[in-house]
Order: structure tokens, then sequence, then C-alpha cells
């Protein structure tokens, strides 16, 4: 029997689209997998290397044919090697993110960035004592100098617990500048420099450490600058916030500097009053993706969906405008929004698509451009099409903006409360699951089951990412879900009126979860990796997600990945990964498809880590 494809997703708008994109013959990401299929097995295994042109080379699994490449690279070398290059795009994709933010702050501070302004100012001034500068500009420059620094460390790495610091010192994996550390991978894995496999996982540890306690962490602060920390808010998750009678602009990508204009833009009388003379009820921005976490947690922005919905979006044919930025946008758009009336628009010098109509965004004209786009969605909006407009009814409440001050905040003021609930056992721990969609395996089954099993053994679940929309898209992110939770998470969050999954932000919002995780491990007096904690990231699809994997197991979390890393290829990295590297940094990853049994693991760990506090 043919595959229902209703079966690719849990989500029932997902369904209900996916279901509209096969009658209409429209094609989506599930219909180019199907075609992928069988994927390459040497591309699996992480078994392929194109790094010089005496290759490609590819060694075979079993042993029977080549079992080293023309250089005399073996299957151990390979996997390293591969695994180490996606820590570096990874990490450069964060860090380039940041880097774009630090730029921005920095014109501020020195007056030629008009449209952008200081919102945080009592945060700023934490960093800039941080630092240990006197003046904003002194801040800008020394945050922008920790991208080409030659020589450590790197300031935010000293938010780490003093003994972690010490072991990445002792292992020479403490970052140095994060631009740095990610040239090196690429110099390391050129055709013969670095071939031994330890010395270069030694290094992707080094890079991703550069990017969570450097780009990552970067990105988050300066947002919170320019834009504000996140405090508690209310907003909906799903298709159905798109709105039959009003113009659709949809904010899809990564970075806030542009969605943060749009939002600004849209909410212009003027322009409003233009979208009105058109026939619409008015403008409606909502967030797709990690641009969409951004404007959720600092202005209650909706969420359409995450990675997996963002041509399921364009499918409902209501999306006036989909304005894209840098990551996670499928070049698969232009042609979908081009069966419909949907203006594709991107934005950045960096990341152009085909059938994409390009605005070029920069600080300096922002607000200007913003409006500009704002303009062309609200033109638009009479192309569209009413008979083909199909808009699913499913959309959440959610509660949004767990910042780690509003954590505190929540707390009356201090980690005190959050730590007696972990020693009295009401918290057993806390599990920070995050990352993507795949259509390798059912959209949302996987970040759904994985959350609701923690938290009904009552760990405390922090979240980003697609995590966070899809758990937002189940009703997870409200303060009701505690009656989902067991006995002892139930009780604490009906006293503090929290959800027991709490939205920490986008992708480089993890770096939030560092933080806090520091900050319980410097007020226990232990490091991060004698935590009862566990990360996961049950539907990780990015290289992205492979640095973050990599900073969380460096920083001492151990970590469950429910899609498979290409790293089977060689039982030597699959043995560091997820045993040696346990007396290397104290954490370990481990590989579980199916959400329960991930859940159990993580809940193992918790309690083993427990019982080694004396809890
Ligand atoms: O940075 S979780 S699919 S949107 S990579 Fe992309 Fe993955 Fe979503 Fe954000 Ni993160
Ligand atoms: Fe082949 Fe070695 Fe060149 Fe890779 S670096 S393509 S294994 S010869």
């Amino acid at each position: 029997m043919a595959k229902d494809i209703r079966d690719s997703s849990i989500d029932p708008a997902s369904q209900d689209m996916l279901d509209v994109c096969q009658r209409a013959g429209l094609e989506t990401a599930w219909d180019r997998y199907e075609k992928q299929q069988p994927q390459c097995g040497f591309g699996e295994l992480g078994l392929c290397c194109r790094n010089c042109n005496m290759g490609p080379c590819r060694i075979d699994p079993f042993g029977e044919g080549a079992t080293k490449g023309v250089c005399g690279a073996t299957a151990d070398i390979i996997v390293a090697r591969n695994l180490l290059r996606s820590i570096a795009a990874g990490a450069a994709a964060h860090s380039d993110h940041a880097r774009d933010v630090a730029h921005t702050f920095r014109e501020v501070v020195y007056g030629r960035a008009g449209s952008y302004s200081i919102k945080d100012r009592a945060k700023m001034e934490r960093l800039m004592k941080e630092y240990g500068v006197q003046t904003d500009i002194a801040l800008a420059d020394s945050i922008m100098a920790e991208f080409g620094k030659q020589d450590g460390p790197i300031q935010f790495t000293r938010r780490a617990p003093a003994k972690r610091q010490q072991l990445w010192e002792k292992l020479g994996i403490e970052p140095r500048g994060i631009d740095r550390e990610i040239v090196e991978c690429m110099h390391r894995t050129h055709m013969g420099v670095d071939n031994d496999y330890v010395n270069l996982i030694l290094h992707g540890l080094r890079t991703s450490l550069a990017d969570g306690w450097g780009g990552s962490m970067i990105a988050t602060e300066l947002q919170d600058v320019l834009f504000g920390t996140p405090t508690p808010t209310f907003s909906e998750a799903n298709l159905g916030v798109l709105e039959p009678n009003k113009v659709n602009v949809i904010v899809h990508g990564h970075e806030p500097l542009l969605s943060e204009m749009i939002v600004a833009a849209a909410a212009d009388p003027e322009i409003v009053e233009l979208a009105k003379k058109q026939g619409a009820l008015g403008i409606n921005v909502a967030g797709m993706c990690c641009t969409g976490n951004e404007v959720l947690m600092r202005h209650g922005v909706p969420v359409a969906g995450n990675f997996l919905q963002q041509e399921l979006a364009v499918a409902t044919g209501a999306v006036d405008a989909m304005v894209v930025d840098v990551q996670c946008v499928m070049p698969a758009l232009g042609a979908l929004a081009g069966c419909f009336h949907t203006l594709f628009i991107s934005t950045s010098p960096k990341a152009k698509f085909p059938g994409a109509v390009h605005m070029e965004f920069h600080e300096e004209t922002a607000l200007q451009t913003a409006r500009a786009i704002v303009l062309e969605a609200v033109k638009n909006y009479k192309n569209r099409n009413s008979a083909r407009v199909h808009i699913p009814k499913e959309k959440s409440k959610c509660m949004v903006g767990f910042s780690v001050e509003t954590i505190v905040g929540a707390l009356g003021g201090t980690l005190d409360p959050l730590l007696s609930a972990i020693k009295s056992g009401a918290i057993r721990g806390i599990g920070a699951v995050v990352g993507c969609n795949n259509p390798k395996v059912v959209q949302d089954y996987g970040h759904i089951n994985l959350v609701k099993e923690l938290i009904r053994n009552n760990v405390l679940v922090v979240n980003t990412g697609c995590n966070a929309q899809a758990c937002a898209k189940a009703g997870l992110l409200l303060p009701e879900a505690a009656d989902m939770a067991g006995e002892g998470l139930k009780g604490v969050c009906k006293a503090l009126g929290i959800p027991p999954v709490l939205h920490m932000g986008s992708c480089v919002d993890i770096s939030r979860i560092l933080v806090a995780a520091a900050a319980i491990a410097n007020a226990l007096g232990v490091d991060i990796s004698d935590l009862p904690a566990a990360g996961a990231a049950p539907e990780w699809m990015s290289e992205k997600a492979v640095a973050i994997g990599a900073y969380v197991v460096g920083s001492g979390v151990f970590t469950v990945l429910g899609t498979v890393p290409a790293v089977l290829g060689s039982s030597a990295v699959v043995g560091l990964l997820t045993s040696g590297a346990k007396d290397v940094v104290g954490a370990t990853f481990a590989v579980e498809p199916d959400p329960f049994k991930a859940a159990a693991l993580m809940i193992d760990h918790i309690d083993s880590q427990r019982k080694k506090l004396g809890l």
C-alpha cells in the first residue's frame, strides 16, 4: 500500500497541508527526500572524501574493497575530518550571524545606525563590567575583536565553572579566537595535515566551544542589548496564525536585525492604512524558524511553524511575502512561490535564491528597506487568489520569553528555589531539547514525545529552535501543560505559574542554556558535567546542530541525538564520541531515534548524576 503522506508528520496542520500539496501536485521536502532514496551509503557512514583532486575516495565499510584513500587516509581519518568540517560550518554560521549583530551594535554606539538603538542598557553595562571596559565603544570594539583574536581566552568562556575552564586548558581546547578556530578546521582537514582522529576531534571541540561560548553567546547577548532581553509573553503558533483577511508577511531565517525592522514597519499606521485601502483588515507578521523565535520571544509575534513547514506555509496560498535572510531557507521556495502569488524576497548579500526578488538589507537603511518590503507585500495582497487559499485551522497558545533573567525573576530573584526543588527531587533534573525537523523522521514526533516523557518524569525541559516551536504548537509551552508533568514538577510549575517546558529562544540562544547550566553548577560548587542534566536533538539536520552537539558535550552535558550522524563508518570515532569522551570532557553522545528510549537514557543519566551528588 502506498504510504499515506499524512504519516509524515504528527502535526495536524502539516498533515492537512501535505494533503493539499499532494492533491495539487506541489512538491515538498518529503517528496524530494523520497526521490533521493536510496541515499548514498558511503555518505551516510561519513566514508567519502573529496578534500583533494586525487579523489574522490571512498572506503568500503565491509573491508573488501578500498580500505584507504589515495593518500592513505583511513576510515577513521576521513570520518573525523568530515565531522570537523561540519562543526566548522555550523560554528561559522552561528558566528557570522553574531558578527553581523556585533557590527550593528558597533554602528549604534558610534552613532551610525539610525534605526537601531540600545534597548537593554543595564545588560550592556553588565557586559562592560564583564569585559572590564568603561565605555560602550570599548565594549563594541572588544567584542568585535573576539572574532579575529589570535590568543584566548574568549571573554564569555570565563562564565564556565572554574573546573571546566581548567579542563579545557589542560586539554588544549580552550578556544582562542572564533575565526581562528574555524580557519584551523579547514587547514587541518586539508590534504596531508591532521591525520590523527583524536587530535582532529579535539580541535572540533575547541571550535565548537568558540561557537557556544563565543559566537552564539555574543549573538544572544548583543541581540538582547539591541532588541531587549525577552520577558514572559503569550502568543500563538502553527499555520493557523495566518490570517485570511490580512496581508500575511512571513519572516524566515535567523537574524533579528531584519525581522525586528519588518515588525516595526508593519506597525507603521501609514502602511497599515495602505493595506486597508487594498481591502485587507491589516498586516499580520508571522515568524518561521529561528528569526521567528527571536520576534516571538521579544514581541509575541506569532509563529507560523518550524523548519519543515516553510513550504507548507507558502502552499496555503495566503502568504503575500516570504521574507528571508540566512540559514535553513530551502532553495525550493522560489519555485513553489512561483506557483502562487507569493513574493519570495531575499535580503542578505550572503544568501540569494533562484526565483527570489532580492531587496538587499543594510543596517544604515534598515527601516527604509523593511518599509519597502512590507509595501511590496501590501501591494501583492490584491493578487491573492482566494479560491486557492487554504489555511489550516490549527494554532495553539504559548507562553514564551524565558531568558535566564526571566527564569531567575520567576524564581523570585535567585536560583535557590530551583536548587532546592532539584535537591528535594521535586525536579529530578533538567533536559535541554533542541534542534531541527528532518524528513528522515516523522515531523515533531521525536520532539513532542521526548519532551512529554521527560516532563512526565519530573524533568524540567528547556528548549530552543524548532523543538520550541514544535512544543508551542502542541500546547506544551503553557502553564496548564503542568498537568502533563509528574507530581513534583507540576507542583513547582503551579507554584510559580510557569510551563514545564521553558522556551529559551533561537538556536544561538542555546548559549542561554550554557549560562544557566554554569550558574547552577557554580551555585552547587560543581562542574557542569556533575549536574543532573542531559541534552537532546531528536530531529536534527543542520551542521549548526553538529557544532551545538559538540559544544554541549564539550561543556560536559550528555547528549542524545535522534537522527544518526555520518560517523558510523569509523568504529574508533564512534567509540570516542559515545564512550571515550567521558574520560576526556566528562560527557558523551548517544544516538537513539526512539524518543521514549531517548528519554529513558536521559533520565538514567540524570538519576546517576543525582546519586553521585548524594541527592
Ligand atoms: O537555528 S533548529 S532547522 S531553524 S538549525 Fe534551522 Fe535547525 Fe530549526 Fe534555527 Ni536551529
Ligand atoms: Fe582521497 Fe586523501 Fe584526497 Fe581525501 S585527501 S580525496 S582520501 S586522496
